[in-house]
């Protein structure tokens, strides 16, 4: 706990002041992060049977909530960006005028901590005091919320400091909007599906969030933060927030390169940032490393060289099929110190989700509560069911995940679930040509995302519910982004999800990605060659390392075609279309040229 009378920056008091005059919280506890303070909480809410304390052999540090069914994922349909006009927030997000929304939180939040605890959160998204760090509080009446925040970002009294008298945060604003009026709300898990709003201020850099207690919707520092808010900051200040991985690669020649990704969900995109290269590859001195899972802060550094750091300090990732098998080091980030929201506990206090071993246990206590066993019907664990886990836990944690600067970017990844018709991967012309090719990305839909199932949803630079402002002029900052740079990263086009004529994947993913990272990153030296086509710069199958790997020319060749009308498929929502910058018109038109 910090002593609020400690607390030197004014406007941060007063902030607080109005904020606990407005939802009259029973009172207000300023949280330092300290282990300390969290054994606290985990012991009131494990008290109250909000929270499970698991077996302290097998998963020390570890605990198990489980969620309102109601309350189980992000709510897009609830999620708005309140600019001043409705063009600013663009034809991809829902808006609407901010001072209409500001009156209905005001009514919505009178009263709304009743019973409650207000909690005030210092955090630094990026290394406290780091140049590309920024600094929030957030303001939540859930304990979840406070444990949950000092594992995914960097809580700490030091974040007062380097905030000073007079430094700016971003104020979050978080309530579960479930008062204490009777005995009977003091629930496990409070929320309020039917009045839930995720809330974005981009002029005045706000974030108001109510009724919902799970991931993104709750935790202000990750999507609302670093992806809607980040973005409209780094649009006027001359930097990116993007939804991207980052990964480092040592190859054999000891040489270091660092490498962002970004992915629609349901691609595996934590499991591609803590990969495993091929023994073969290591045996000659390939490494990955990893810096992060889900976002990249990126700004040109005095070299004109971009720049990456990973605001994050954990991993909030999907828990269903991360095994030893998939991702070992996703699991084994998981053995201590961690969050679990909705996996099944098994008999003796450990922790199961579907995919995580070949032979399901026989019996365990599903994430509803209930009695479970082989034979049941329905999952054992919520299909989006999740690990908050400390990114030190990481076994392949990058040496300059904590860089204050960040790590220079070499390449940038991208890509979906692209049944037919694209390629493993190609490489872009230029940036401007890889900008088009990010704004033209999609993903096959999968079972677990709503909507018709093997649909190719467009989602541009996987930025379609995280971009703070009009999803066209995104687009336009990426571009200009790519301008008086001394080395401009090459965009790479990869598809791990291609289909052959019986439906089977024909190309076996995971670690046998690392041999097209391997192509990736000698490309930028040119040690790698490469044949040019329409679509883009390929790898011959000579050009890759097969060492350790069957797979025949015949099959890469089938694996590496195009199909043009694929490629050409304007994805895009014509009104997006429509208010895209001219230059990746200009790159449209081109790529039809050359496609004929
Ligand atoms: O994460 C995946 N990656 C990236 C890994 C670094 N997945 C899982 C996606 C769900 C989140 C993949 N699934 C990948 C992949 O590269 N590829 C596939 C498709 C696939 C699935 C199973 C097989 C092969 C391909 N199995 C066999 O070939 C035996
Ligand atoms: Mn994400």
């Amino acid at each position: 706990m910090i002593d609020p009378n400690t607390v030197k920056n004014k406007a941060l008091v007063a902030w607080v002041d109005k904020w606990a005059a407005l939802t009259t919280p029973d009172n207000v506890v300023w949280c330092d992060g300290s282990q300390e303070e969290a054994d606290m909480l985990y012991n009131q809410m494990i008290a109250k049977g909000a929270c499970i304390k698991l077996n302290q052999e097998k998963r020390p540090g570890c605990h198990l909530f489980r969620s309102d069914p109601r309350d189980v994922a992000r709510v897009e349909a609830r999620t708005f960006i309140c600019s001043n006009t409705k063009q600013e927030a663009g034809p991809t997000n829902n808006w609407m005028d901010p001072k209409e929304m500001k009156l209905k939180l005001n009514d919505l939040f009178k009263g709304c901590m009743k019973g409650r605890t207000m909690y005030v959160i210092p955090f630094s998204m990026g290394p406290i005091g780091g140049p590309i760090s920024q600094i929030g509080i957030e303001i939540t009446d859930s304990p979840y919320v406070v444990v949950s925040m000092r594992i995914m970002a960097r809580v700490s009294p030091k974040v007062l400091e380097v905030l000073g008298e007079t430094g700016k945060f971003v104020p979050c604003v978080h309530s579960v909007g479930k008062p204490i009026n009777t005995p009977e709300d003091d629930v496990a898990w409070p929320c309020n599906p039917e009045n839930t709003y995720i809330t974005h201020f981009p002029e005045t850099r706000e974030i108001i969030s109510f009724g919902s207690g799970y991931g993104g919707n709750a935790l202000l520092g990750k999507k609302c933060f670093s992806l809607r808010i980040a973005s409209a900051m780094g649009k006027a200040e001359g930097w990116m927030a993007e939804h991207m991985l980052i990964l480092g690669v040592t190859d054999p020649k000891g040489r270091k390169s660092y490498v962002t990704g970004a992915f629609p969900s349901a691609c595996g995109k934590t499991n591609f940032a803590m990969l495993i290269a091929p023994k073969e590859l290591q045996d000659k001195g390939w490494k990955i490393t990893c810096v992060g899972d889900d976002i990249a802060w990126i700004k040109p550094g005095p070299d004109g060289r971009l720049y990456a750091i990973n605001p994050e300090n954990g991993f909030f990732g999907v828990a269903p099929g991360t095994s030893m098998k998939t991702n070992p080091n996703a699991l084994l980030s998981c053995a201590k110190n961690t969050i679990f929201t909705n996996v099944a506990l098994t008999d003796d206090g450990d922790v199961w989700w579907e995919g995580m071993t070949k032979e399901k246990p026989a019996h365990l206590i599903d994430w509803l509560g209930n009695d479970w066993t082989p034979e049941s019907e329905t999952p054992a664990a919520h299909p989006n069911s999740r690990f908050a886990a400390p990114i030190e836990n990481c076994p392949c944690l990058d040496e300059n995940a904590e860089k204050l600067e960040g790590v220079p970017v070499s390449a940038i990844v991208i890509g979906g679930r692209r049944p037919k018709g694209i390629p493993l991967v190609f490489e872009s012309f230029n940036w401007t040509h890889g900008v088009y090719l990010g704004a033209m990305m999609g993903s096959e839909r999968t079972a677990a995302a709503e909507g018709k199932q093997g649909e190719l949803r467009s989602d541009p630079m996987a930025m379609l519910p995280f971009a703070g402002y009009n999803m066209a002029d995104y687009l336009g900052h990426l571009v200009s982004m790519g301008k008086g740079l001394s080395q401009t990263p090459r965009f790479y086009h990869v598809n791990w999800f291609r289909r052959d004529e019986n439906g089977d994947f024909m190309w076996p993913g995971f670690g046998a990605n690392a041999r097209v990272l391997a192509w990736i990153v000698n490309r930028q030296y040119g040690e790698a060659k490469a044949k040019e086509t329409a679509i883009g710069f390929v790898p011959n199958y000579d050009d890759i390392d097969w060492d350790g790997m069957e797979y025949s020319a015949d099959t890469f060749a089938e694996l590496m075609s195009y199909d043009a009308e694929t490629v050409a498929a304007q994805p895009l929502k014509e009104e997006l279309y429509d208010q895209l910058p001219h230059s990746l018109k200009v790159e449209r038109e081109a790529l039809l040229e050359r496609l004929s």
